[in-house]
């Protein structure tokens, strides 16, 4: 052996070595509901995702580093949520999560990401209470607390509504917060409430409950609701002679209701950030990527996980990898705050979110909501 080559070799493998470790790819883990009822929400967040990241990839990825998405199906389950972001953190060893897709698994999942110091992106968790978990618990999906009074403030305006009844599930953290506020924004807004009815997850039977309701003779139905229950009550509604227009939350702002209510989904008031019809070149430019891509048009569940990967991006730009993985955690939650974006749901930034005691906690999304009615099989501004 000539011992006089060995260095050279040496050399070359070190510079080989640097080389890769520079080009090193960014593992984010994505827990979503993928199947069960709430996987009308998560297929469209987990297409999202993947359209961002493809796309960031392709113009150069994060300082010439790839983002891989390690995808866990949570099922829509707290248990499962839980399992899966346990997973990501110590198994898969990610690098942040995003995720799960109903605040009812976030609640009981992001304690393990804030214990664990990791990053817990949700984009679709809009109940009270998620980002007071934690500083590490980050959200870009407006609240039910802010788009609410906007969605019942217009369309009683422009339907002259006074009087409502109201209709949620009582067994799920999201439906339930959504209920609190549309109480709240009720009172505050002087509407009076003829009744107040409940159901649970999984019900498929509603008459009871909307036969009730019609004898108060309402001017509109308030209802908190995901879609796997929300779409069939609409449909009850309407079989019942039950026409009047049905104010809902982000569970019923999903393009599945079309699928699901077919000609009963008319009427339908929702507020959201995002709407199809919003003519900027930002959401333009994402629903003819989307449309290409999946050849289906994309709903708000899409766009803020989209915007979500981008606004992750931004961050990641900033942070200094060091491959040091609780240092480029922590790294990426103090980058993270701070960033600025103007995407396909318009402009973002984080704000502030308070725990219980009122001291600093995670962050909330700073965003205008559109409210929009369906008609013919679609949203309309
Ligand atoms: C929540 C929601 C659901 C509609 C998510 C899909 O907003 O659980 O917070």
């Amino acid at each position: 052996m000539n011992f006089r080559t060995l260095k050279p070799v040496a050399l070359v493998m070190a510079a080989a070595f640097a080389a890769a470790a520079q080009a090193a790819d960014i593992k984010l883990g994505v827990a979503e509901a993928l199947s069960g009822g709430a996987a009308q929400y998560g297929q469209s967040i987990r297409a999202g995702f993947q359209l961002a990241a493809d796309e960031i990839n392709a113009a150069g990825g994060i300082n010439g580093n790839k983002l891989v998405l390690v995808i866990e199906d949570e099922q829509g389950k707290k248990e499962e949520a839980i399992n899966a972001f346990k997973k990501l953190i110590f198994q898969d060893k990610v690098l942040m999560l995003f995720g799960p897709t109903l605040s009812n698994s976030a609640q009981a999942a992001d304690p393990i990401a804030q214990a664990s110091k990791v990053v817990v992106f949700g984009t679709s968790n809009t109940a009270d209470g998620i980002t007071s978990i934690g500083d590490h618990v980050f959200r870009n999906s407006v609240t039910e607390a802010d788009v609410l009074p906007v969605t019942l403030a217009t369309a009683s305006k422009k339907l002259g509504i006074k009087k409502v009844a109201v209709l949620y599930g009582n067994d799920d953290v999201f439906t339930k917060s959504g209920y609190d506020n549309f109480k709240k924004a009720l009172d505050a807004q002087k509407i009076a409430v003829t009744t107040t009815e409940t159901f649970a997850k999984g019900d498929v039977d509603f008459k009871a409950q909307l036969t009730k309701i019609k004898a108060t003779n309402p001017d509109a139905l308030v209802l908190s609701a995901l879609i796997a229950e929300g779409a069939p009550i609409m449909v009850q509604a309407r079989q019942l002679g039950l026409n009047v227009p049905v104010i809902g939350g982000n569970g019923m702002n999903s393009v599945k209701v079309f699928e699901l209510a077919k000609g009963a989904s008319d009427g339908l008031w929702i507020g959201s950030p995002w709407s199809i019809e919003n003519q900027t070149k930002e959401n333009g430019s994402f629903i003819v990527a989307y449309t290409q891509k999946y050849k289906s048009a994309p709903d708000q569940f899409a766009a803020q996980a989209y915007d979500a990967m981008y606004i992750t991006a931004q961050a990641l730009k900033k942070v200094k990898l060091s491959g040091d993985l609780a240092k480029d955690r922590t790294a990426l939650r103090n980058a993270l705050p701070e960033v600025k974006w103007t995407g396909a749901t318009g402009g973002f930034s984080f704000r502030r979110a308070l725990d219980k005691a009122g001291n600093p906690a995670g962050y909330d999304a700073e965003q205008t909501a559109i409210v929009s009615a369906t008609k013919g099989g679609r949203y309309a501004i």
